[in-house]
């Protein structure tokens, strides 16, 4: 770990990385290992590799008590768990989402040949501006689809509002609201049902998998059966179904990470007030604050970067970082919208989704959880406060580097 005193330092210009290994943002956090492996020996022993095995079951249990939700029923992922939900849902025509996601809320909605309306978010917390949604109900609208982004709950209040009066279905995109709450409240109650992703990538993960939340009775079996096949019976199914099953290897990694979540919390805690700390007082740099009297998994460590008050835009910053081998996220540019299949089928984009348009473009997320240390946090930090106090500087040197931003330790 090399700590820099001056811009010539910058591996950018030439100077040795600050990390020999690259920093990612969404390294796994593990559990246990001899647990794991314990119980994954134990599920090849029994026999029972998926299909709503033991693990499964008791995982299904632990999340249920956990989130003080009635079902909580474990998906191969999020993205199947989207679609199965508004299937299960009857959502149809045109379905209103953020803009401002990951491609996978978006691309749920056109798979099962849905249209995705996009909406734009609120500037402070990034979430569906319940105001924005308003505008874009027609006779063809049948739901909307609020993410919880970065884990900050949308404005739930607004939106079941929203869906009451417009006769409309509410899914919440939970796939980063894990181990969240509203007023109180754990996420996975709101709406007519909320989806998690537990990909490896979030901050609990289950190799791959997901989960559909609910407290609606119908709901949950209609999303039970179509999990697998729409079987209601050995030899008898009684609707369209999918396969969208969670393994028992996957529930393993589930169950043993769940005995370890405290830590993981407490480990991304730990690292986002290390941030908070190092970036304090920078001109232009906003970091993403948790409401600290709610539940939350800090999993997301987002800088917003105003380049109307810095010289350096996001992706210089994003550069800089890079040559370090701190492998910073433009999450989630350039906005679904501007993504294929829909940026060919849009009309007048500028102007359209102002505020998506800005985070696209200034948004960036750093690495955190169980690999990261607070050692390296305040590297990091150091780096950005050294760039950002030498921006003109740094600027006219970058004009100067032609070479295009790569990984240090792939070069
Ligand atoms: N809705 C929302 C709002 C979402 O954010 C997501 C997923 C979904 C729905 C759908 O959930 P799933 O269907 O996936 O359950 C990642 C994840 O792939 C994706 O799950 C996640 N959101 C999204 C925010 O981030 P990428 O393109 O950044 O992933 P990737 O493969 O580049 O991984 C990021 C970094 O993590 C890598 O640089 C290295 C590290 N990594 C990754 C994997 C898979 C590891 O160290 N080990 C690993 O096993 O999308």
């Amino acid at each position: 770990m090399i700590i820099k005193k001056n811009i010539d330092d910058f591996a950018i210009f030439g100077g040795q990385p600050s990390f020999k290994e690259v920093l990612h943002v969404g390294r796994p956090n593990i559990g246990n290992k001899e647990r794991l492996l314990q119980r994954i020996s134990d599920v090849v022993d029994r026999g029972w590799l998926t299909n709503s095995g033991p693990c499964v079951e008791e995982l299904e249990k632990g999340l249920q008590e956990l989130l003080a939700v009635r079902h909580c029923d474990c998906m191969c992922n999020a993205t199947d768990a989207l679609q199965l939900a508004m299937r299960a849902m009857e959502m149809s025509g045109e379905v209103i989402v953020p803009a401002f996601t990951f491609i996978a809320t978006a691309h749920a909605v056109q798979w099962l040949g849905f249209t995705p309306v996009f909406c734009d978010v609120d500037p402070l917390t990034h979430t569906i501006d319940p105001a924005r949604v308003v505008e874009l109900i027609t006779p063809r609208t049948t739901g909307i689809v609020g993410v919880h982004l970065w884990g900050q709950p949308c404005n739930i209040e607004a939106l079941e509002d929203i869906a009451k009066r417009h006769d409309l279905k509410l899914l919440f995109d939970a796939a980063h609201a894990f181990n969240c709450s509203w007023r109180g409240r754990m996420i996975g109650n709101f709406g007519g049902a909320e989806v998690f992703s537990f990909h490896a990538t979030k901050f609990f993960n289950t190799f791959e998998g997901g989960a559909l939340a609910t407290n609606n009775e119908e709901l949950a079996w209609r999303a039970q059966r179509m999990r697998n096949f729409g079987f209601v019976g050995m030899d008898r199914t009684d609707a369209l179904g999918t396969n969208a099953k969670m393994s028992e290897a996957s529930a393993s990694m589930g169950l043993t990470n769940l005995e370890s979540l405290p830590h993981f919390i407490e480990t991304n805690r730990r690292n986002y007030i290390a941030y908070r700390r190092g970036f304090e007082g920078i001109t232009g740099i906003r970091m993403l604050e948790y409401d600290s009297a709610e539940k939350r998994n800090y999993q997301y460590i987002v800088l917003e970067i105003d380049d109307s008050q810095t010289v350096l835009s996001r992706d210089a910053i994003r550069d800089i970082f890079w040559a370090e081998n701190i492998l910073a996220r433009r999450y989630f540019y350039p906005g679904c919208h501007r993504m294929q299949p829909y940026a060919s089928n849009l009309t007048n984009i500028p102007g359209h989704l102002p505020v998506t348009e800005k985070l696209a473009h200034s948004v960036l997320v750093l690495p955190t959880g169980t690999s990261v240390t607070v050692d390296q946090v305040e590297v990091i930090c150091g780096i950005l406060r050294l760039a950002a106090a030498r921006g003109g500087d740094v600027a006219r040197r970058l004009g100067a580097v032609r070479t295009a931003p790569r990984l240090a330790a792939q070069a």
